[in-house]
């Protein structure tokens, strides 16, 4: 018995499945996950001393690799301060100050401790500034697990095969409204059928938790256009995108501006962190200098304060890792998309800049239903393949795949060869 399956049956007798959060369970792939001993660069190492070449990057913040030392080091630094001090601290006004000189489209920001948590508390403030109750979704697209959120979702939700939460009364998500992704008419139909009512429109600008579906061209704009319209607050929810696609996420990336923004765990480099922020008029509607409570004890902790402007500065006067991001991207996963077209392997390769995401299907996925059409079989076959060849990837279908600036050519040539192996000897259709 390995050291991860031992610790996996220890785990299941006290923690629910075993895990921390569904998606590091590996219940479609039929296996115990790897426990992880440790982590540098691209490298993942599990308790049994195993390598990996890690493409989960923790969900999306380490876009500078593992272990960071600059990161390391102002982490260690703030320690010796102390942890926590419930109390409003110099680090917490400078990165407010950072964030809000460097994106155009956040005037004012609120430290909280996950994305989850940055959502739930956007669209409260949405909702305190609209006096409207009403909210729009798009199916597939995962805004962490607040009762309202947790509709038609993505990510581990998906995976799950459970359409919506046990557990979530349905009196807390009766004024959610589902529309679909890709689709502007779904929106207008849906703001038309309730005028004055809808307080936010919320999205993944890139979505991410159903695999990547990039926006077709001219459907941000088109959201913006329409909540102009009807006097809605858009909230782009850039808990993956956000300083990962540019410094300013994907707002940066198409052009469009949102009223409000989501944050998370990007913000802290690793630690538990999250933020939103937006409009000057809509954030100031937050307690304690307007009536929309929320409050947090950990939230803008100096420790998570540290690593996550420490990362936020380094991106910032690092914009060559933006462009490097996006030459990574086009090798992985235009290389990987060559070998399976040359392979005649039935498949379509979603990406953009560091994400992407192979959906084994013969359509073209741009939504929740044609995301949901991927064999996800297959998914099992080739994620395992990839893994016992040394490629750690998100044991989902539904998730994506991270490039960070640790990658490096080499590392990407190795994942090439690991795929074109596992498609040559015919691994992922039985
Ligand atoms: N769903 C997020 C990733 N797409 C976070 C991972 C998790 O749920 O643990």
């Amino acid at each position: 018995m390995t050291r991860s399956e031992e610790l996996f049956q220890r785990a299941v007798k006290r923690i629910p499945g075993g895990v921390n959060s569904p998606v590091r369970a590996y219940g479609a792939i039929g296996e115990a996950p790897r426990f992880i001993d440790h982590a540098d660069g691209c490298h993942i190492y599990d308790a049994d001393g195993k390598e990996y070449i890690d493409y989960i990057d923790s969900w999306g913040p380490m876009i500078l690799g593992h272990n960071f030392p600059e990161i390391r080091e102002a982490v260690v630094k703030a320690c010796e301060k102390g942890l926590s001090f419930g109390c409003a601290t110099a680090v917490e006004v400078e990165m407010a100050e950072f964030i809000c000189d460097h994106l155009p489209h956040v005037e004012m920001v609120r430290m909280v401790n996950s994305g989850t948590e940055a959502v739930m508390s956007a669209v409260r403030a949405a909702r305190g500034f609209t006096g409207r109750n009403k909210i729009i979704k798009f199916a597939g697209c995962y805004h962490g697990h607040s009762d309202a959120l947790l509709v038609s979702a993505g990510s581990g939700v998906m995976t799950s095969g459970v359409p919506d939460s046990a557990g979530v009364p349905a009196g807390c998500t009766q004024d959610t409204m589902t529309a679909v992704y890709n689709d502007l008419d779904s929106v207008r139909t849906l703001l038309e059928s309730a005028p004055d009512q809808v307080a936010a429109v919320i999205v993944e600008p890139v979505a991410a938790n159903m695999g990547v579906v990039l926006p077709k061209e001219g459907f941000l704009q088109g959201l913006r256009e329409l909540c102009d319209k009807f006097g809605t607050v858009l909230i782009f929810d850039e808990v993956i995108t956000g300083f990962r696609l540019a410094f300013g996420g994907a707002a940066e990336y198409f052009g469009v501006t949102p009223d409000m923004v989501t944050y998370g765990k990007i913000i802290g480099a690793g630690m538990p962190v999250g933020a939103y922020g937006g409009r000057k008029e809509i954030m100031e509607m937050v307690s304690p200098s307007g009536p929309v409570y929320q409050a947090g004890t950990l939230s803008g902790n100096p420790v998570a304060m540290a690593a996550g402007l420490t990362q936020l500065k380094y991106l910032y006067t690092h914009p060559e890792v933006y462009t490097g991001l996006e030459k990574k991207g086009e090798k992985l996963y235009e290389g990987m998309k060559k070998i399976a077209e040359k392979a005649g392997l039935t498949c379509h390769l979603n990406h953009i800049s560091s994400l992407g995401s192979i959906f084994f299907t013969k359509e073209e996925v741009c939504d929740y239903t044609s995301a949901k059409t991927s064999d996800t079989k297959a998914f099992a076959n080739y994620f395992l393949s990839m893994l016992n060849r040394g490629v750690h990837l998100a044991p989902s279908q539904f998730e994506a795949m991270f490039l960070s600036d640790a990658h490096s050519d080499e590392v990407i040539q190795q994942t090439l060869k690991v795929f074109e192996e596992v498609v040559a000897k015919g691994e992922i259709y039985e």
